[in-house]
């Protein structure tokens, strides 16, 4: 039987970009039960979806399925009926979080989809394969929701499995059509790119988030144990001839049992010493166990993704965090105070922020210095994903649903006019500014870090004065979107309405207090000068920064 399993366009790029680990898993679980399949990793493609059918020749297959994310779920129907055009018997099947939410409207308004698995593949994929090569009927498979004539039938569903360690690892190798590099991880402690593996070593999460997609998959917690997981890093590093150095541990939530976590790290510790690691988890369960998080920050543990989502009492009781502002506060000063690095997971505004809660967010992000970069946060809003309370609360606020398969448009949610100002000239801001910015910003920390830079800054030789200058430049650009988000919103709550950013006001930045195009035109201008006058050649610091990507993303 032809296999393959496939994961579509969200219509993007994301810069932190790992196999599609949830595909990964089931392949390799069919593999092992002697049913090898092709993958293909279409996740930031943006080639449509026809192209895609047709040089990858995906309709010459028997059974095709693919992982639905909310942001993917039109082009994956899109693909799937480009492919039954070519070839009706294909099998299309359906997975993942938005499908497992919206699996009967998918199989009712959706001829060209021919079922879907509900929750967890492994184990329904494989019954799924059993069934189609042996010509039986599908309702033996479990957790398939599929069309039976005009009917809509919902097969009952298996436990996911309980042991976790019984799953082959992830292994299998995706066709893409954008070759994505090997995932790095740049250290600042040790100023040092590594490779990098992710690995999950748990699934799903005990809590009640209210925008969170994962609970849709299932809320049995479950977890692997320590060797199984030392065996997955020897078992890729020996696959792939790589010395990965840090691991990425992707699980929904690492660290909901405290001691769990510690006994996965110290296993990892102790088969090699040199891994550093990172992982996402909650306020509340840091600060319930802060010796653990510093005996963890001498294991190597580099970041943690920390959910704060909102400064906001009011948005924070709407996403059910069951945390207030002061928890997240405590755990950000905590993480800060012991030198384990913040990746901040913040919801800037949902569809009923106020100004109020605005400035809220403003304030938390300025105080604990987390407005310099990355500048991500600004523009973050809230995802109202299918099988969310969240999306459910906001359909009952506004008395209509939403069109089923797809998110609705952020800037039409808003309910005050303020918020919607916010938004229309936060989003010009990103647009005129901030790739420039990004850019600038990278090429000078590379410039900077050039063993002739160094030189230069070190012994006040040669265009040090210069490279000072640029220094301060690009501090000042590393606040200038703090500076000007700051500005807008206490226009906003003084009762003004600018109409653009101009409005707003885009003077005085720096040293010599310039228009923010004047600054980014002089600093830009100033970085080639003083590339010329050290003698690098003109790509070279292209070169570099897309050698040392990783790091400056
Ligand atoms: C790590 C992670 C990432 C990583 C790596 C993801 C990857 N490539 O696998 C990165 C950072 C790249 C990422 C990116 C994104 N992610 Co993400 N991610 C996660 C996270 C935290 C863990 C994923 C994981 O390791 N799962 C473990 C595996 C074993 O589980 P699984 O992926 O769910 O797969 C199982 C089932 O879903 C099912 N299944 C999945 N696909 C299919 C397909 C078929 C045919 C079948 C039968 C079954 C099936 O079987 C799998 C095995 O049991 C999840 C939350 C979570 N815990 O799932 C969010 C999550 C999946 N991501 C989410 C989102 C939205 C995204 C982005 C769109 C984010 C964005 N807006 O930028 C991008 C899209 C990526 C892309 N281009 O493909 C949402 C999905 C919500 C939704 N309803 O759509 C989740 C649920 C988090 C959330 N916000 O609530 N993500
Ligand atoms: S803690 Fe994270 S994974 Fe758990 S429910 Fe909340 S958002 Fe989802």
């Amino acid at each position: 039987m032809r296999i393959a399993l496939l994961n579509p366009s969200v219509g993007f790029s994301d810069r932190r970009k790992s196999i599609p680990i949830g595909l990964a898993y089931i392949m390799a679980f069919l593999e092992s039960e002697g049913h090898p399949s092709t993958g293909f990793d279409f996740g930031d493609s943006t080639a449509g979806a026809a192209e895609l059918v047709e040089r990858y020749r995906l309709w010459d297959h028997d059974l095709l399925g693919m992982s639905v994310y909310n942001e993917s779920f039109g082009v994956a129907a899109d693909m799937a009926r480009e492919i039954k055009r070519r070839n009706p018997s294909c099998f299309i099947v359906m997975g993942g979080p938005q499908a497992t939410a919206t699996h009967h409207a998918i199989i009712r308004g959706h001829p060209e989809i021919d079922g879907v698995v509900r929750k967890e593949g492994e184990h329904p994929t494989l019954e799924l394969v059993r069934c189609l090569a042996a010509g039986d009927g599908l309702d033996a498979v479990p957790n398939l929701t599929w069309r039976d004539g005009a009917a809509v039938r919902v097969n009952r569903e298996t436990p996911a499995p309980d042991d976790l360690d019984a799953l082959p690892f992830p292994a299998a190798e995706f066709v893409t059509d954008r070759e994505y590099g090997r995932l790095h991880f740049y250290d600042a402690v040790r100023d040092e790119l590594r490779p990098a593996l992710t690995i999950n070593t748990s699934r799903s999460c005990p809590y009640d988030c209210s925008f969170c997609g994962v609970l849709t998959i299932g809320r049995r917690y479950r977890s692997r144990s320590p060797e199984n997981v030392v065996r997955e890093l020897e078992f890729f590093r020996q696959r792939d001839g790589i010395d990965y150095r840090h691991v990425y541990f992707s699980d929904a939530n690492f660290f909901v049992q405290a001691q769990r976590a510690l006994a996965m790290v110290r296993a990892l510790h102790a088969a090699d010493d040199r891994i550093t690691f990172s992982f996402g988890t909650r306020v509340n369960q840091i600060l319930k166990a802060r010796d653990v998080i510093e005996e963890m920050r001498d294991l190597g543990l580099r970041f943690i993704e920390v959910g704060v989502e909102s400064a906001s009492p009011a948005v924070l009781e709407r996403l059910a965090k069951g945390v207030g502002p002061e928890v997240n506060d405590a755990a950000v000063g905590f993480l800060t105070r012991i030198g384990v690095e913040i990746a901040l997971d913040f919801i800037m505004v949902d569809p009923a922020s106020t100004v109020e809660d605005l400035q809220m967010n403003m304030d938390f992000i300025e105080r604990h210095f987390l407005d310099h970069y990355p500048h991500e946060h600004f523009y973050t809003s809230l995802a109202l994903y299918e099988g969310t309370p969240i999306r459910e609360f906001y359909e009952e606020r506004r008395g209509k649903p939403f069109v089923s398969g797809t998110l609705p448009d952020t800037a039409e949610l808003f309910e005050y006019a303020e918020l919607r100002t916010w938004w229309r000239l936060v989003q010009d801001f990103k647009e005129r500014y901030q790739g420039s910015i990004d850019r600038l910003l990278a090429k000078t920390e590379t410039l900077l870090k050039h063993p002739r830079a160094v030189e230069c800054l070190t012994g006040r030789t040669g265009p040090w004065e210069d490279l000072c200058g640029l220094q301060l430049d690009s501090v000042t650009l590393r606040h200038a979107p703090v500076m000007v988000f700051r500005r807008l919103v206490e226009r906003l709550a003084s009762g003004a309405k600018p109409d653009t950013l101009e409005d707003v006001g885009l003077r005085g930045f720096g040293r010599r207090a310039t228009d923010l195009d004047d600054l980014i035109g002089s600093a830009s201008a100033a970085l080639g000068r003083l590339g010329d006058r050290l003698g690098l050649a003109p790509d070279e610091l292209d070169r570099a920064l897309r050698i040392s990507g990783a790091a400056y993303q």
